[in-house]
């Protein structure tokens, strides 16, 4: 650290430089990324709230209050009744928090997940000192339950199922996971990205995945994702409130005698973002938009089929994944077109999340160039 300040203008001007650097969804080329640009009464809302910690909301009531009502709209929304849970920085967060619950409620070491579940649930068992037994998916996919019924025992702190995974979208069969677990284990069900998608989706007989499902022990979802607020707005909801005294931890000096979240500070402009976001967009906002990131997806992946570019799974939300013979190729040529585009490794494919921030002659742009590079780089069309 220099010795004296240096002025405004000048610091202003090296935050520039650096923010000029940084992609921007507004250009509408980022095909790769879960997050989006962020409502513009989000960011408002974000800005607020800036001061608020509440890892202390004795001192921030109106944020707390703030915390308790967007809690209780995704309640309703996801079919709960009386849900425990808290605002967290995100499903990783959120996973951590699940599997210390179940751990310490359980007494039992073992999470069984299938491969398609998201990374952070390696870092919760590292962490926790748990075990992951890792149950095989099927051909679409999707989490098997008859593998799962073997991998359940007396051992099994909690089962994590999947609603929108991270690298196909697919939703794991979480009904009958629930049916399994009831009285069994925890089910925790990661609905990280499919949380703002799935309840919003038009039409379909997507079979239940929420808090109707009676096995379901928590959920995680994330409003900086299809939620359309603020980074870091993640929801952990828990059907029993009580299990959070399992991880109770005495807070002698604060406004309240236990905490019982992982962080201590606790990001409060996430809380008012997600909360401006449900407010102002309503079930009909978030109908349009997912509506809109839908017919974008089912463009992209209309047009790749009629080239002979098959996806891995018909999508279930706003993702597509294509198994090209060299995946990072068609990835290196898409970004020198400017598209940024992420890859999946089960099974290895060009991987693209159609975002809001994809208009629907960006998608159509996406898919000529994604056609016409795959035709240069002799990517043969796949047989069924
Ligand atoms: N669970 C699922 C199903 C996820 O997809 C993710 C993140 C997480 C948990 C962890 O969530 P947090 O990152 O909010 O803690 N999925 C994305 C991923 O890992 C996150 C992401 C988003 C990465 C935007 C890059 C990016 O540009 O790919």
């Amino acid at each position: 650290m220099d010795a004296r300040g240096a002025p405004p203008h000048k610091v202003l001007a090296e935050l520039q430089k650096a923010h000029n650097d940084d992609l921007r969804f507004r250009d509408g080329t980022i095909l790769g990324s879960m997050c989006t640009e962020p409502l513009p009464v989000a960011r408002r809302a974000h800005s607020m709230f800036l001061e608020a910690n509440l890892g202390n909301p004795g001192y921030y009531k109106g944020t707390w209050r703030l915390e308790r009502e967007t809690l209780r709209i995704l309640a309703d929304l996801l079919h709960g009744k009386n849900l425990g849970g808290f605002t967290v920085s995100g499903a990783t967060e959120g996973n951590i928090t699940a599997l210390w619950m179940a751990r310490n409620t359980t007494r039992r070491k073992e999470i069984v997940a299938a491969k398609t579940a998201h990374f952070s649930v390696r870092k919760a068992a590292d962490l926790l000192g748990m075990r992951i037994v890792e149950v095989p998916h099927d051909d679409e996919y999707r989490l098997d339950v008859d593998a799962l019924r073997k991998a359940v025992t007396k051992d099994t702190a909690a089962v994590v199922a999947v609603a929108g995974t991270t690298e196909l979208g697919q939703v794991d069969p979480i009904g009958a996971i629930g049916e399994l677990c009831l009285d069994r284990a925890f089910l925790h069900v990661d609905a990280a990205f499919g949380g703002f998608v799935l309840p919003f989706l038009h039409g379909g007989d997507l079979p239940r995945w929420d808090f109707r499902v009676a096995g379901v022990s928590s959920l995680v979802l994330d409003a900086h994702k299809m939620g359309m607020a603020t980074i870091p707005a993640s929801h952990l909801l828990v059907r029993e409130a009580r299990h959070f005294e399992r991880i109770a931890v005495e807070s002698p000096y604060l406004t309240t005698v236990y905490q019982t979240s992982l962080l201590g500070t606790r990001n409060s402009a996430g809380v008012a973002a997600a909360y401006a976001a449900m407010r102002s967009l309503g079930r009909e906002g978030y109908r349009k938009i997912v509506a809109r990131c839908m017919k974008n997806t089912s463009a992209i992946v209309e047009r790749a089929r009629e080239a002979g570019i098959e996806p891995v799974i018909e999508p279930v939300v706003n993702i597509a994944a294509f198994p090209l013979r060299d995946v990072e190729a068609a990835q290196r040529a898409l970004e020198k077109k400017g598209w940024r585009v992420s890859t999946s490794r089960n099974p290895p494919a060009l991987r693209v999340v159609v975002m809001p921030h994809i208009t629907a002659e960006g998608a159509a742009a996406f898919a000529d160039d994604l056609v016409s590079l795959c035709r240069k780089l002799g990517e043969p069309p796949r047989k069924a």
